[in-house]
């Protein structure tokens, strides 16, 4: 008898502390965390064996397929460079060594391409620069200025906003309608590739176009979803934190943290403040940040999704580990409704609003920030879950692949870039001991591309 109530009141006290379900404590150890990272690392390297088996030398690998996919026709070698930091960070130095040689001898940027500015800068000026850090080849650096070069020309408008492309042999430059993620993200690499340098022209221009986003806001505060960068004037007016505005804030905080630039701390102040007033959200008890207008500030849709989720880590980076926490909950919430996130969820209703998912990260960048900045091994955990469904869903027997509808998960033929230089190396430095990267000193291009400056 004395036994049965014994064992009911422990019973009672471990659902109390833990919850129904959870019994267990909420601890990592080292010799698991070891095991994930090492895991992490394999994962990596069958993709990476896969690029090289069938897409050597071009842009991608289309993992269904077996074929190699080229973006504008012609390779600009996009998986190697964006793939470059990862493989030293993850120790596999084979294999970098082979992708900086690919690099550094085949890499040539005088084509007749039409390239989106946006892209190239965040994946191939971010990983260029970010590998010359890391291994201090100049030919890296040599690349990377020759390509800010060719992308200067974008930002020749009566504004200085950028437009969305230009040619890279021949400057000529094209899209005048963009948004503030391809107008604001831009300071870091080009602010770096100025330090590198000494070319004051870099860091001008791109600091230019981030300050003419800014000053373009709303009377409440808020920027909206497409800017003509030829007049100025917005043609969307939907806010929101999601993908076309996301890396805007992202670089309003972070180019203060690598610079020391006053202007954009001063900046991401009255950003957030306007972005916690109108677009965060509570519904249910949980945190959400969804979608308003921009000049009334009015509820326009109850829309998060996988882009939406770098907001925790940005929230870790500047101090408000609160909203972090609660934010990174209501991600955990839309990844465990079919085991892998969607790109958009209706928070109101928890419904898929767009079911694709293209192997993002945003998520895990998150848990690794959360986990930095609080030890709690629950961050760890999170992970371990959510590289569990990564692995389980998203793995092919060629590489990885995206998938084209989270609910039934059915693939799709797409083996982005962004998985070599955020997915697994975020996954990685989550599980790997905190020597692995120094990021204190660091500061993440939006492409997780750790750069560097003293100031
Ligand atoms: C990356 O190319 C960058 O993180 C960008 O800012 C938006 N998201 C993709 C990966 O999801």
């Amino acid at each position: 008898m004395f036994r049965k109530i014994f064992v009911n009141g422990l019973l009672l006290a471990l659902t109390f502390t833990f919850g129904i379900g959870h019994a267990a404590p909420e601890k990592m150890s080292a010799t698991e965390a070891h095991k994930m990272a090492k895991h992490v690392q394999q994962e990596a390297l069958h993709a990476w064996r896969d690029y090289k088996q069938f897409a050597w030398g071009h842009d991608a690998l289309k993992p269904l397929s077996q074929k190699p996919h080229d973006w504008y026709g012609k390779s600009l070698l996009m998986t190697p460079v964006d793939a470059l930091d990862t493989l030293l960070i993850v120790g596999l130095k084979t294999e970098a060594k082979e992708a900086q040689e690919l690099i550094a001898t085949e890499l040539n940027f005088d084509q007749d391409l039409n390239v989106q500015n946006f892209e190239i800068t965040i994946r191939l000026l971010g990983g260029l620069l970010s590998a010359y850090q890391l291994t201090n080849d100049v030919r890296l650096l040599a690349l990377a200025d020759d390509l800010g070069a060719r992308l200067l020309p974008v930002f020749n408008s009566p504004t200085g906003l950028p437009y969305t492309h230009v040619n890279l042999k021949t400057g000529k430059v094209s899209g005048k309608v963009s948004n503030p993620a391809e107008t604001g993200t831009l300071l870091l690499e080009f602010g770096m590739l100025s330090k590198l340098t000494n070319k004051a022209i870099y860091y001008d221009k791109a600091k230019q176009a981030l300050s003419a986003t800014f000053q373009r806001r709303s009377t409440i505060g808020l920027v909206g979803s497409a800017i003509n960068v030829e007049t100025g004037a917005w043609e969307n007016s939907n806010s929101h934190i999601g993908g076309g505005i996301d890396s805007y804030y992202e670089y309003l905080y972070k180019c203060w943290r690598l610079f020391g630039d006053q202007d954009c701390k001063n900046m991401w102040e009255t950003s957030i403040a306007s972005v916690n007033q109108y677009l965060a959200d509570e519904v249910n008890g949980g945190l959400w940040y969804g979608h308003a207008d921009m000049n009334s500030g009015k509820r326009s849709n109850t829309h998060y999704g996988a882009l939406d989720a770098f907001m925790p880590a940005l929230l870790v980076l500047s101090d408000d580990l609160p909203r972090a926490k609660r934010l990174q909950d209501s991600g955990m919430r839309m990844w465990r409704i079919h085991s892998i996130e969607p790109e958009s969820l209706d928070y109101a209703s928890m419904q898929v609003t767009s079911a694709g998912y293209p192997l993002r990260p945003e998520i895990v960048e998150s848990a690794y920030y959360l986990y930095r900045a609080t030890n709690d091994d629950r961050y760890r955990l999170m992970g371990k879950e959510l590289f569990e469904d990564f692995v389980k869903y998203c793995r092919h027997e060629t590489g990885y692949a995206a998938l084209k509808d989270v609910r039934d998960k059915s693939k799709e033929d797409s083996m982005e870039s962004f998985v070599f230089a955020e997915t697994f190396k975020y996954y990685y430095l989550l599980f790997a001991p905190k020597t692995a990267l120094d990021f204190d000193n660091v500061t993440f291009n939006t492409e997780a591309h750790p750069l560097r400056w003293r100031r």
